[in-house]
C-alpha cells in the first residue's frame, strides 16, 4: 500500500514524496526538493529536485477542479497531454519537452524540465529576439498537424484518434471564452480595460456583422475535424532558449481545425508587436525590434505554407486529394482559418476572461488603450477579410496600418 494508490491533490512536500518513490530518474536519492511553479488557471506544476546530484522533473498534477476553482474539469486533459507529447515527440522529435512517465492514479505527468528555456510570452516582452523561433514552430505545427489528416494517414486510424481525442470538457471552454463570452458577455465574466468600454461597446459587442462571422469561426472549430491540433498554442505554451524551442501542455488536443494552431500563434506575435509598439520608445531600437517581428511572423506564415505543401505532397494518400490543384485549395481553407483565429485569439484576451500580460502590464494607461485598440482593429480585419490573408505579410501590413490609423 501507498499513500499514492489514491487520487488526492497533492502539496509540495507529497510531490516530492511521490517522485522519490515514483521515478526511476531519482534512483532512491536522498530528500528531493520541491516548489510549485504553476501560474495557469487549470493545474499544479512541481519542479523537482535532487540538490545532490542536480537531476530535476517537472510534475504536472490534475485535480478534478481547476486550480482557479472556475470549474469542473475531471481528469481526462492529464492522459489527453501526456499522449499527445508523446505523439508530438515522435512526430516533430526535439521541439517537446521529453515524458518520463504518466500516472492515471494520481493524475500526474513527469517530464522534462525546461528550467534552461524561458517562456516566449515574458521573452518578448522583455524585447527579445529568437532566431530559430519561425523555423522552429512552423516545422512544429507542419510536422504535426499534416501526419494527422486524413487524406495522408490511414482513414479508419484517423476516426479512431477523433476518438481517443475527443475533448469536451476543454473544448467547452474554448468555445465559450474564445467564440462566444468576447461578444455578448452574457456570462458577465468579461474583464474590458475601463477606458475602453465604450470601444468595445461599439466595435465588439454592437457589431452584429463580426458577431456573425466568429459564429461561423466557431462552427469551424466545433465540426471541422481536421487535423490532431495542439488547441491551445499561445506564446505562453512555447518555452525558448537562443537555440532552441520547445512547445507544452498541449491537454487542450482534438480534432479540429489546423488553423487553429497557426492562427494562434499568429495572435499571441501580435501581441508582442502591439506591446512593442506602444511600451518601446522612438528609435532604433524600436525599429529593429518591430522589424524583427514583421519578419517572425511573416516567416512562420511562408515557412508553414513552404512546409505543409512539401510534407503533403510526400505524405498524400488519398487518390482523390493528389488531383492538381488539392492542395493549395487545403492550404487556401487552412490560411483563412489561422486569419479567423488570429483575430478571435486577439479579440478574446483583449476582452475576455483570460487576458495576457503582453496588454495587462502596460502601465501606461493611454498606452494600454492604444495597444488593446490595436490588436482590437487588427483582429476585426482578420476576421472580417480571412480569405484575403493569403501571406504572412496581410498581418504585419494590418498592423502597421491600424496603428498608422490611430494616430501612431
Ligand atoms: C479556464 S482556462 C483559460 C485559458 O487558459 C488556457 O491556456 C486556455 O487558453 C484557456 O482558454
Ligand atoms: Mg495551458
Amino acid at each position: 500500500m501507498s499513500k499514492f494508490d489514491h487520487h488526492f491533490r497533492m502539496t509540495e512536500a507529497d510531490a516530492a514524496e511521490y517522485a522519490a518513490q515514483r521515478l526511476p530518474l531519482f534512483g532512491g536519492s536522498g530528500p528531493l526538493e520541491c516548489s510549485e511553479i504553476g501560474d495557469g488557471n487549470i493545474n499544479y506544476v512541481f519542479r523537482v529536485r535532487d540538490p545532490i546530484g542536480g537531476r530535476s522533473v517537472i510534475i504536472k498534477h490534475a485535480d478534478a477542479g481547476t486550480r482557479s476553482g472556475s470549474r469542473v474539469l475531471g481528469f481526462d486533459r492529464n492522459r489527453i497531454e501526456a499522449e499527445i507529447l508523446k505523439m508530438e515527440g515522435e512526430l516533430a522529435p526535439g521541439l517537446v519537452p521529453a515524458v518520463y512517465d504518466y500516472d492515471p492514479v494520481m493524475s500526474c505527468l513527469s517530464m522534462e524540465d525546461l528550467s534552461d528555456h524561458r517562456i516566449l510570452r515574458y521573452e518578448l516582452m522583455a524585447h527579445k529576439k529568437f532566431p530559430r523561433l519561425a523555423e522552429d514552430i512552423s516545422d512544429f505545427m507542419a510536422k504535426t498537424l499534416v501526419p494527422t489528416l486524413d487524406t495522408v494517414m490511414d482513414p479508419a486510424e484517423k476516426k479512431e484518434l477523433v476518438k481517443r481525442y475527443t475533448n469536451p470538457q476543454l473544448c467547452a471552454i474554448t468555445e465559450q471564452l474564445v467564440y462566444t463570452d468576447p461578444y455578448t458577455n452574457a456570462a458577465g465574466h468579461n474583464k474590458v480595460f475601463p477606458p475602453n468600454a465604450d470601444f468595445v461597446a461599439g466595435e465588439i459587442y454592437g457589431d452584429s456583422l463580426l458577431h456573425l462571422e466568429v459564429a461561423k469561426l466557431k462552427y469551424q472549430f466545433m465540426n471541422n475535424a481536421q487535423a490532431l491540433i495542439h488547441g491551445d498554442l499561445h506564446s505562453g505554451s512555447i518555452f525558448v532558449r537562443e537555440d532552441s524551442t520547445k512547445v507544452i501542455d498541449p491537454e487542450f488536443a482534438f480534432y479540429g481545425p489546423a488553423g487553429y494552431d497557426v492562427g494562434n500563434v499568429v495572435g499571441n506575435m501580435c501581441f508582442a508587436w502591439a506591446n512593442a509598439a506602444v511600451t518601446m520608445e522612438r528609435g532604433k531600437d524600436r525599429e529593429e525590434y518591430i522589424d524583427w517581428l514583421d519578419a517572425t511572423i511573416v516567416d512562420i506564415v511562408e515557412l508553414f505554407k513552404k512546409k505543409f505543401s512539401s510534407l503533403f505532397a510526400a505524405r498524400i494518400s488519398d487518390r482523390m486529394a493528389m488531383t492538381e490543384g488539392y492542395s493549395s485549395w487545403l492550404l487556401g481553407t487552412i490560411l483563412a482559418d489561422s486569419a479567423g483565429v488570429a483575430g478571435v485569439e486577439m479579440i478574446r484576451r483583449a476582452v475576455g476572461t483570460a487576458q495576457v500580460k503582453d496588454l495587462t502590464s502596460i502601465g501606461d494607461s493611454a498606452a494600454r488603450k492604444l495597444a488593446e485598440q490595436l490588436v482590437m482593429l487588427s483582429a476585426k480585419r482578420c476576421i472580417m477579410n480571412r480569405e484575403s490573408y493569403t501571406e504572412g505579410r496581410n498581418y504585419t501590413d494590418t498592423l502597421h496600418e491600424v496603428l498608422k490609423s490611430l494616430g501612431r
